[in-house]
């Protein structure tokens, strides 16, 4: 059983998220367990104080210290001790499918989400890593937090079926998704390829690798530069450019 601690303010962002979908099912076949632990129980004052100004001052509130790293101990204190700690901040590492394999192989896993303009830096003493989802401004870590407990969560043995295996993932290949289309084989004129009512499996496959490859080249040439091609794979984009010239960003808005 993979456990999860996510401390946050607003649980109630991310409650539905594990109710439903992937991560529900994982919870239901008791293969995940999601607890949280809201800061604003371990504040010390009566009027259960979470935020104050920002020192040099400034506009918006900073999450206080000790109420998030006493809501961290509480955490640690029952996830298996080699459990990462990750704090989802925009100014984190930039979280990836490398990240979410790594993070599923740990024992368990504690998510801390900020609010408000930020956290007190002091706070980053206490975790053991700081991810961000990319270059946009978020109004806190929650939805950032469900994000990653999702990618985690169907990486766990058993959460998925052999069907949909993660193994198969496109990104878990280093390439975006190839192209997928069901009934009717036509549609507003627009035609399913031929290949893939074929019923030539090799052909369908070769097929689905260079649509594979020439989409990513196409749209995130940075991820193939990451990655080495082939010898088949390179005869396979080298036909992809052929048949389509450079990229128009096909598709692409
Ligand atoms: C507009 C506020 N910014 C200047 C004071 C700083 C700022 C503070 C807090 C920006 C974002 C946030 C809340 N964001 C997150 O906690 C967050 C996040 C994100 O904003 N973008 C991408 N990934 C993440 S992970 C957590």
């Amino acid at each position: 059983m993979f456990e999860v601690k996510v401390v946050s303010l607003l649980p109630g962002l991310i409650e539905p998220t594990h109710r439903e979908g992937v991560v529900g099912r994982a919870v239901t076949q008791g293969l995940l367990k999601v607890e949280h632990i809201n800061p604003r129980e371990f504040a010390d004052d009566v009027h259960r104080t979470i935020d104050d100004r920002p020192y040099g001052g400034g506009p918006g509130m900073v999450v206080k210290y000790e109420p998030l790293r006493r809501a961290i101990e509480r955490g640690r204190a029952d996830l298996p001790a080699a459990s990462p700690v990750v704090l989802l901040s925009a100014q984190g590492r930039r979280f990836d499918q490398a990240t979410a394999e790594r993070l599923a192989a740990a024992p368990g896993l504690m998510l801390v989400a900020g609010r408000y303009e930020g956290v007190d830096e002091r706070i980053t003493t206490a975790v053991d890593l700081e991810l961000s989802l990319g270059d946009f401004v978020l109004s806190g870590g929650e939805l950032a937090a469900a994000v990653v407990l999702d990618a985690v969560a169907r990486l766990l043995p058993g959460v998925l079926g052999h069907e949909e295996s993660a193994a198969n993932d496109s990104f878990a290949q280093g390439l975006l998704d190839c192209p997928h289309y069901t009934r009717p084989d036509e549609v507003n004129g627009l035609k399913v390829p031929e290949v893939l009512a074929s019923g030539d499996h090799r052909a369908i496959a070769r097929w689905r690798l260079k649509q594979a490859l020439g989409r990513t080249w196409v749209r995130r040439p940075d991820l193939l530069k990451r990655r080495d091609l082939n010898q088949e794979e390179r005869r396979l984009l080298d036909e992809y450019r052929r048949e389509f010239g450079a990229p128009a960003m096909h598709g692409m808005v």
